[in-house]
């Protein structure tokens, strides 16, 4: 007969549900005694090992993993009711057993117990409907004052354990068990957490890379824009400065220099000259190595060509012949006015020494003459001078304001191509770094669809499984029971009872 090599319930289960395994517990044929922290149940198992020798009763620890009992009696304290952490641990212990029969501790001490035991019941029924017909007695197993109470409980426990239908019960709850855990595997292969989080962190990695990227290129590009304009504003401005200042010292020691300090002058404004083109050229290069250094270019490619000084031709000091011989004419005949009124006047006064006066005024005359056409040459000399400052200067103004605009531009441009050189190797790690997550993402697709479509094929002949389950449990209960469904214990029990009762 195959029924006394397999299970009827694995049979019949397996028949909805080949691919699930039978449930991996073994059966021992223990009662176990639990209940929240303190509850008593410590106490009720060794007054009921006390009471019923022929039973075996164990207290949680006692079963190893894997193992579950024949029935389990929950211990409640009549202190309180049960809180939500007390239900789950009778769905612990449970879990895999369908027989509960379920006691009030400590009755003797509160005497509202049969309250706090209505309570217990209907909170139990709300948390889960296949307690509902869980019994509930009160026991008082180590009482202060008063011998103990059990009968009730033996009772309960003796009515659950000769129930015929027990073992067929219980296998159909573990394979309850089984089936809901296989059910949330399937859904949970589909929709992992894990994956789920990983799926999410990929996706923000991804659009942060390419946000980087994007908002990294026109960074740079802007840095440059506007570091390249001020460069240009703030080296012209200095440049400008720079000439404006040394053409007004210059022209203000040239309104103090002498017709013989003029050649030394001209050498002096050459080496003023040379010495701001120096110091122009300096400023280009500090600023713009700078500017490549904050964004992040190497310096030696700031462009290093030095700026010369503009050659402008040497003031024109001696080509003036018709204003020199104008001074002479003009200059000599106001000596010469100044030599005749000096001898008429020495004439007159000293009649005596006339021709000595002549000779005197004669010279005072042309020593007159020659202060005027000298001093007057000067002046013209330091007037061309200044002239010729002014132009130098303009001169060097629109060389370094030339200079100032080429360098920059050099730079602009070296830089730029630069920056293209970065933007180009961050689209390629950019690229590298999208194809990564692109290739780990459909690898999470695939495996996500391969869970979905295991689940799809999977799932219908679960649920259907465990609906037939939960049929057959909700239906034992008023079943008349199975022929030759009884477990050890119940053989064991029923032995006992019988004659001596
Ligand atoms: N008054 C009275 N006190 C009891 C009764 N049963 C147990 N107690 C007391 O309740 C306390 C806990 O009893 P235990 O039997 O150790 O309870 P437990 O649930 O096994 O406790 P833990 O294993 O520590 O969680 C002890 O102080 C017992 O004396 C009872 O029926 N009446
Ligand atoms: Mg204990």
């Amino acid at each position: 007969m195959t029924g006394a090599t397999r299970d009827p319930v694995d049979e019949l289960v397996g028949a909805l549900a080949p691919e699930v395994p039978p449930p991996a517990i073994r059966r021992r044929d223990v009662v176990l005694v639990t209940g929240p922290w303190l509850a008593g149940s410590s106490s009720v198992v060794a007054l009921l090992r006390e009471r019923r020798p022929d039973v075996e009763f164990v207290e949680s620890d006692d079963l190893r993993p894997g193992q579950a009992p024949v029935a389990v009696v929950f211990v409640a304290s009549a202190v309180a009711p049960l809180t939500d952490s007390d239900c789950a641990v009778l769905d612990a212990a449970a879990a895999h057993t369908d027989v509960v029969v379920a006691a009030v501790a400590k009755i003797d001490a509160h005497a509202n117990w049969r309250d706090v035991l209505d309570e217990d019941r209907r909170i139990l029924d709300a948390h889960d409907e296949r307690y509902r017909g869980v019994p509930w007695v009160g026991v008082a197993a180590a009482p202060d004052l008063g011998s103990p109470r059990i009968d009730d409980l033996l009772a309960a426990l003796d009515a659950a354990l000769l129930d015929p239908s027990l073992q067929r019960r219980n296998r159909l709850r573990a394979w309850e068990f089984r089936l809901i855990d296989a059910a949330r595997r399937h859904r949970e292969a589909v929709e992992s957490p894990g994956r789920a989080a990983r799926v999410a962190a990929l996706q923000a990695e991804r659009t942060e890379a390419a946000r980087a990227v994007r908002v990294g290129k026109s960074e740079r590009a802007v840095a440059l824009r506007s570091q390249i304009q001020q460069a240009r504003l703030q080296l012209s401005y200095f440049a400008r400065n720079r000439c404006a200042s040394v053409r007004t010292e210059l022209q203000e020691d040239a309104a103090e220099v002498t017709r013989r300090g003029v050649p030394q002058f001209l050498g002096y404004v050459e080496q003023r000259m040379s010495a701001v083109v120096g110091e122009v050229d300096a400023g280009i290069v500090e600023h713009l190595t700078d500017v490549a250094v904050e964004l992040g270019v190497a310096p030696d490619r700031v462009a290093p060509a030095r700026v010369s000084v503009p050659a402008v031709g040497r003031p024109p000091l001696k080509s003036r012949g018709l204003e020199t011989r104008l001074m002479v004419l003009v200059g000599g005949g106001f000596g010469l006015g100044v030599a005749l009124s000096l001898s008429r006047l020495f004439a007159d006064l000293a009649p005596g020494w006339t021709v000595a006066g002549a000779v005197v005024c004669t010279l005072i005359g042309v020593a007159v003459a020659a202060w005027m056409v000298g001093t007057r040459a000067l002046l013209l000399d330091r007037a061309v001078i200044d002239r010729w400052i002014g132009e130098r200067a303009a001169a060097l103004r629109s060389s370094l304001d030339e200079a100032v605009a080429t360098r920059v531009l050099a730079t602009e441009m070296a830089m730029t191509s630069v920056l293209a050189h970065q933007v180009e190797v961050d689209n390629a790690r950019l690229a590298a770094d999208l194809n990564r997550i692109d290739v780990e993402l459909r690898e999470h697709a695939a495996a996500r669809s391969q869970a979905a479509a295991a689940r799809d094929a999977a799932l219908p002949s679960v649920l259907a499984a465990l609906t037939r389950v939960r049929h057959e449990l909700s239906a034992s209960g008023s079943d008349e029971g199975v022929a030759g469904e009884q477990n050890d214990a119940v053989s064991v029990i029923a032995a006992q009872q019988g004659p001596g009762r």
